[in-house]
């Protein structure tokens, strides 16, 4: 049963899937002492009464002209990724950011200036890095992508009230398996993209889910990013992440119209709030 109607993948995604992020209660961490690190409120209590309209700003070279800052900013909470920036892009991005996914280069390389930077103050910070897909969570934390676990301990201590997390490899992987099991061909068990991961975060936080620049406008450009003069159709297409799979699937699930597609690069999608199973 591969190709699911828009309904029933609908009520998997909302039965199947459950944000989760590490809570320090698993080895090893539990015997690191990992449970003092992990802020105390987790990350479905956060938001309480959740959000009615949301946001998911994708750093795309399409999002450059766009204009669609004041419409970003309109909704009630907005996601952003990694390093992608503000400043001097406000007309078309926003300025407004509610929360940040950063995958683990962001905590290690030196070039993302994670620690001093303002782009990662006073928002809601999620992180992640890819586990192999049998999580073993020994095996990852010896071993992951990029060793991210020191630098957030480190600014945990630092910024004890800010709301950081780091996401569970198994939601990782969930997500994956979402995708694999609505795709006819066979796809690498390489991560989804954080665009992916953002957006199911956001299903299950918001009644609705407005999606820019992932389902590319007809301002789609070889420019990777909004903020970069770099070129790789890739970053739209996808090379390492499934993100032609992930962006398929997305668009299955779109009840926005084809202007919206055509002129903002937008995709409307229900929380998990909004489904009815
Ligand atoms: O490029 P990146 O993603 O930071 O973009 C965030 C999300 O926006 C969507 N996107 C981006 C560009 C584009 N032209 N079209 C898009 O649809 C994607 O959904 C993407 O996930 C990542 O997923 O974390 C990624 O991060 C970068 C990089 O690590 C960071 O930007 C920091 O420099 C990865 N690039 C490299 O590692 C070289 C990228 O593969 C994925």
């Amino acid at each position: 049963s591969k190709k699911l109607s828009r309904e029933k993948l609908l009520c998997e995604m909302k039965n199947e899937l459950k944000v989760r992020t590490l809570d320090g209660t698993e080895m090893p961490f539990s015997t690191l002492g990992w449970e003092k690190h992990i802020p105390k409120v987790s990350i479905d209590k956060l938001y309480p009464s959740g959000f009615r309209s949301c946001a998911v700003v994708t750093s795309a070279g399409a999002m450059l002209n766009s204009s669609l800052g004041k419409e970003i900013d309109s909704h009630e909470a907005v996601l952003r990724f990694n390093a992608a920036p503000l400043e001097g892009y406000q007309k078309d991005v926003g300025n407004k950011t509610t929360i940040r996914i950063i995958n683990s280069q962001i905590l290690v390389n030196p070039n993302f200036h994670f620690n001093t930077s303002t782009l990662y103050k006073d928002i809601t910070l999620v992180a992640w890095d890819p586990a192999p897909y049998s999580v073993n969570l020994h095996k990852w934390y010896k071993n992951p992508d990029y060793n991210l676990f020191t630098p957030y301990v480190e600014y945990r201590r630092k910024h004890p009230v800010q709301s950081f997390y780091i996401l569970h490899p198994k939601f990782i992987w969930q997500l994956w398996d979402l995708i694999q099991g609505n795709t006819l061909e066979t796809i690498q068990p390489n991560p989804p993209s954080s665009g992916f991961i953002g957006i199911l975060m956001m299903m299950s936080l918001c009644d609705e889910v407005h999606v820019y620049e992932y389902i590319p406008s007809l301002r789609q450009t070889d420019l990777c990013h909004y903020h970069e003069r770099y070129y790789d159709a890739a970053c739209t297409l996808g090379a390492y992440h499934p993100l032609l799979y992930e962006k398929l699937l997305v668009q299955r699930i779109n009840k926005g119209t084809d202007i919206d597609v055509q002129k903002k690069g937008k995709v409307i999608l229900p929380g998990f709030s909004a489904i009815k199973c």
